[in-house]
């Protein structure tokens, strides 16, 4: 009995994860009605299709400027129609982006009974709404230091959104998430199943789109059955761009309800895709047909484009570059890491040689006599100065005896005519200039003598010249030529000074 209890009750454990499962996953389906993204947002008279759009918001074909960075803008964009379904996923792309290190109001997302008015006073849409508002709100108007703050506020239709306190108590659940001037485009994704409101946040810090963080998750939330959706911004005294990139609705439908009306939504289907096809075609044919009309243009945008690369092959480059860097670090680190093995196992051998057990006794007495002491190295080092200090001194003598016999080489070829003489010239000329004059002097006598032989008649008797004068004379004239001989050679002393 008590066995058949115990499968009764796997049973029905087993039936209720089933259950759950089956319940908690609902079914999925991309409401394109209820959506806009890029590339083609906007048409080329400015409409988005299935939306409308009042205010300052401006559509492009790759984003919906809901309010742009000027003071004091309002903006909103609404879908058409209400919702023809009652729980649904939203996936927004923005971007909240200005110069200011503050910016201002805010972006709304709205699932409202009715479309706001662009003009509204809470960030750029009605007061007193009813549904649901999140409100991505960048600037801190209670001073509390909290902002920028995703909050939601559920509002049946009767209260006046508190502005001075950021929503204060009304608030239903938020989180403090920085949106602003993030590196890549932030995203939320807004769920609103059996009842649950869900908020996850992709904080546009990567490109990866899986990063997204929970903000809040809020049970028994009760919404108007159908509604609009709607995207609303407004800017201040400060001012941001608040862009919206995309807006992706997905339907959920729990599986035993989306069974029964799987029909009505696969002949629209097949509907649409036809004309999906259609279409395609007509637009690859024009464009076959501008491409001939125009072929110069296609060869400049063929050139244009080569400058550029595409998303992919930046990725790829990006990988490839992060990967080589790397690698070539991982190789650093690997030399390195040798190294240090090969240091390692040095110092062990090294250590294990000197272990107590393995020093041998006999190389004990030979380190300590072969080994320097401190003193002999002092000395050897002091000698080894002094020997440096000696060999400065001589090479700075060297170089004063070099810089001088250059300064007499310069001026010896600047005045070829004065030149080193040796020392004995004075003498030798001396000598030589001591025979000459005495030979002048013996020619001079002999002339004399010749005279007074000729003319012995006409000379006195008694001799004109006497011993004595002549000696006199002689004695005279060496003075005065060996007083001439000192001055010239002390001249000559003093010129070689200045060489
Ligand atoms: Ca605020
Ligand atoms: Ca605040």
């Amino acid at each position: 009995m008590a066995a058949e209890v115990r499968w009764l009750a796997c049973l029905i454990f087993v039936l209720q994860c089933v259950y759950n499962v089956l319940t908690s996953e609902p079914h999925r389906k991309f409401e394109y009605k209820y959506s806009f993204k890029p590339p083609y947002l906007a048409q080329k008279d400015g409409s988005v299709p299935f939306w409308e759009y009042g205010g300052n918001t401006i559509a492009s074909s790759d984003n919906v400027r809901i309010a742009p960075s000027l003071r004091s803008q309002k903006g909103a964009i609404w879908t058409k129609k209400p919702t023809d379904f009652v729980w649904w996923e939203i996936d927004l792309m923005f971007r909240i982006s200005g110069r200011g290190r503050i910016g201002a109001d805010g972006l709304a997302f709205w699932y409202t009974a009715a479309q706001g008015n662009a003009n509204g006073t809470v960030f750029g849409s009605s007061d007193e709404w009813n549904g649901l508002g999140v409100f991505f709100d960048s600037f801190d108007n209670d001073n509390k230091h909290n902002n920028p703050y995703i909050m939601a506020i559920v509002n049946d239709g009767t209260k006046t959104f508190d502005h001075t306190n950021d929503g204060g108590s009304q608030i239903l659940a938020g989180c403090l998430k920085d949106f602003r001037n993030k590196p890549f485009a932030t995203r939320a994704k807004i769920q609103y199943y059996q009842n649950t409101l869900s908020l996850y946040f992709h904080g546009g810090m990567t490109n990866n789109d899986n990063d997204y963080e929970i903000c809040f998750q809020k049970e028994n939330v009760y919404l108007p059955q159908f509604g609009y959706f709607g995207i609303s911004a407004a800017t201040g005294g400060l001012a941001d761009d608040h862009d919206a990139l995309h807006f992706l609705t997905t339907s959920l439908r729990p599986l035993t309800q989306s069974a029964t009306d799987q029909h009505i939504p696969s002949q629209e289907e097949v509907k649409f895709n036809q004309e999906f096809q259609e279409y395609q075609k007509k637009h690859e044919q024009q464009k076959e047909e501008y491409r001939k009309e125009h072929p110069e243009e296609e060869r400049d945008r063929e050139n244009f484009e080569e400058w550029f690369e595409t998303d992919d092959q930046r990725e790829l480059r990006q990988i490839f570059a992060g990967q080589s860097q790397i690698s070539e670090t991982l190789r650093a680190m690997s030399e390195k890491v040798d190294g240090i093995v090969a240091r390692q196992e040095r110092t062990l051998g090294f250590i294990s040689q000197i272990q107590p057990g393995n020093i041998k006794a006999e190389n004990l007495p030979a380190i300590s006599m072969d080994s320097i002491q401190r003193k002999e190295v002092d000395v050897i080092l002091n000698t080894q100065n002094s020997i440096l200090n000696t060999a400065y001194e001589i090479k700075s003598f060297i170089t004063d005896v070099h810089s001088k016999t250059n300064s007499i080489l310069n001026n010896q070829a600047k005045g070829p005519t004065a030149q080193v003489q040796p020392l004995n010239y004075d003498y030798q000329s001396f000598i030589a200039e001591m025979r000459d004059g005495l030979n002048m002097l013996k020619q001079d006598v002999s002339q004399v003598n010749k005279r007074l032989a000729n003319d012995n008649s006409n000379c006195p008797t008694s001799n004109c010249l006497t011993t004595t004068i002549f000696l006199l004379l002689l004695v005279v004239q060496m003075v005065v030529m060996l007083g001439y001989n000192m001055y010239r050679g002390n001249k000559e002393a003093q010129a070689k000074k200045f060489y």
